[in-house]
């Protein structure tokens, strides 16, 4: 492992440890664990608890389910916990107004559900991701998952709003497109740089687009968020 991957992976940790440390009370009981590797670091840390047995933790995703089942932390589900009392999620950007840009590992739908659930949404991001303004980091598109034959459809309605979008590919790409774990697509669109002011308008069009299931806009959902510094620090938004 290279030094620069070191000091990313120590970040991570870092800023995972001090959202766990500074707001999981006893008082609760149902947790929202994210997906991506940061979150990892989440389970990790409430996985070290001697009072874990007292929590129900409700995953995003596959990825999430694993890391919980790993940690010997109890499995829960939405179904049966529809109020959360505290969740943790990664995201791919972060800016000035605790908005946030996620879905880049595809999970955005259940990720979306969870921090909706919860009283209260805690974002932990190493400091590439807290870029100030959403777009000038994460160049990959907003994910926005999509009913499957409505794909072609929301690109062109999405390029008419001024996006770049495309069907995101699965892994081997030749293989087709992502399935999502709901068995939607994912299609990225890019808009460029999209100003703190101009978010909440833009997921609303969006989401107005018959055939969108969900987007990857987080618009003001976190309460905090914890950036993991490569000095070793971590610096607290809120
Ligand atoms: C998930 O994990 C996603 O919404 C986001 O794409 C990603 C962040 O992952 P990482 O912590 O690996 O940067 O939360």
């Amino acid at each position: 492992m290279s030094s620069t991957t070191n000091l990313v992976e120590q970040s991570k940790k870092l800023c995972a440890y001090a959202a766990v440390d500074n707001n999981l009370k006893p008082n609760h009981k149902i947790i929202g664990i994210g997906s991506g590797s940061t979150v990892v670091y989440v389970a990790e840390r409430i996985g070290q608890l001697s009072n874990k047995s007292d929590f129900v933790c409700i995953p995003t995703g596959f990825q999430s389910k694993q890391l919980i089942i790993d940690n010997k932390l109890q499995l829960g589900g939405l179904e049966e916990n529809p109020i959360i009392d505290i969740a943790f999620d990664g995201a791919d950007e972060i800016d000035s107004d605790l908005n946030a840009i996620k879905g880049g590992g595809a999970c955005l739908l259940q990720e979306k559900l969870v921090a909706d659930s919860a009283k209260e949404f805690i974002i932990v991001a190493d400091d590439r991701k807290n870029t100030g303004i959403l777009g000038k980091g994460w160049n990959k598109g907003i994910p926005i998952e999509v009913i499957p034959n409505a794909y072609n459809k929301i690109i062109n309605e999405l390029n008419s709003i001024g996006g770049n979008a495309k069907v995101r590919s699965g892994l081997p790409a030749k293989a087709g497109p992502a399935i999502t774990d709901n068995g939607n697509f994912i299609v990225d669109c890019d808009f460029g740089q999209v100003p703190a002011s101009q978010v909440d308008e833009l997921n609303k069009k969006i989401k107005l687009m018959v055939g969108v299931v969900e987007t990857g806009f987080f618009v003001k959902m976190a309460q905090k968020a914890y950036i993991g510094n490569a000095d070793g620090t971590v610096t607290t938004l809120s």
